[in-house]
């Protein structure tokens, strides 16, 4: 398994509570390298207004990867979601999915995740399911040509209304019926949703679509923070044969470095057990 840290890409002006590091991109990238990382996950709002060779240049000068394109920050910035209940946001929400796959391709990062970003069922049409689905498909064909995925991830009650457990992941999934949309697990939200740690990654590995992992712990504080054992989740996690990334999308504190370097050095421990 690999560690990656969330980082916000720098044409997001707004402060992400859930992006990590501190500086500019190029002292970022240098300080997940030294603190140990492996990869970053870029949370990105508009890439057209990103450097995307300066920013290939500064992962490869560090010997980063691209853990995934975290699709988080467009509804914080710019309130556009999938399922917006105006029609011309969700359009241009579609949009923008579209070109966070383009930017995935073009920095090497093999998946695009799906968390807020889809919107509320209640405050859309009747059909907001199935539209979702739908709105997923056909933007897995997109993925699909350029060797890109697509992860929805499944959120607590609080901030979503769609897909709140890797069960009912797994049946959107069905709906959605592509082979390049899967699924993510946070570990923050499935300590509020479900009813165990093994069944969720268990579950997802054997259908083939756990396809990242998120790392915060119960009150979204680095691990080792708080009360979830993530001694036990990285020995479920060898267990079933997940080989991608952890990435740390938590809090910023007490800062930005002090929770990268924190969760690095207690993740590291426990992968080196
Ligand atoms: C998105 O990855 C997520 O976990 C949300 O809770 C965003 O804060
Ligand atoms: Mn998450």
């Amino acid at each position: 398994m690999k560690l990656s840290l969330v980082v916000q890409t720098p044409e997001v002006e707004a402060c992400v509570p859930v992006a990590l590091l501190s500086g500019t991109f190029s002292e970022k990238a240098a300080k997940a390298r030294a603190f140990g990382a492996d990869g970053l996950e870029l949370m990105t709002v508009d890439p057209a207004r990103l450097d995307v060779g300066e920013i290939t240049a500064i992962l490869a000068e560090h010997d980063l990867e691209v853990a995934a394109i975290g699709s988080g920050a467009v509804a914080m910035v710019s309130g556009q979601t999938l399922l917006h209940p105006d029609a011309s946001a969700a359009a241009q929400a579609e949009a923008r999915l579209g070109e966070l796959i383009g930017f995935a391709e073009r920095v090497g990062a093999g998946l695009v995740t799906i968390g807020g970003f889809r919107g509320r069922q209640a405050s859309a049409a009747p059909d907001a399911r199935a539209r979702l689905a739908a709105i997923l498909r056909s933007a897995g064909d997109h993925a699909a040509a350029l060797g890109v995925r697509l992860a929805i991830e499944p959120l607590n009650r609080y901030e979503a209304d769609l897909v709140n457990t890797a069960e009912q992941g797994l049946s959107f999934l069905a709906e959605v019926d592509h082979p390049s949309v899967g699924l993510l697990l946070d570990t923050f939200h499935v300590n509020i949703e479900e009813r165990s740690w093994d069944a969720p990654f268990r579950q997802l590995m054997q259908a083939g679509r756990l396809w990242h992992v998120h790392l915060g712990d119960n009150n979204r504080l680095p691990p080792g923070e708080g009360m979830i054992d993530f001694g036990r989740v990285v020995d479920i996690l060898h267990d079933i044969g997940y080989a991608g990334f952890l990435s740390a999308e938590l809090l910023a504190l007490p800062d930005p470095d002090t929770a990268a370097q924190t969760t690095l050095t207690h993740m590291r421990a426990l992968l080196e057990r």
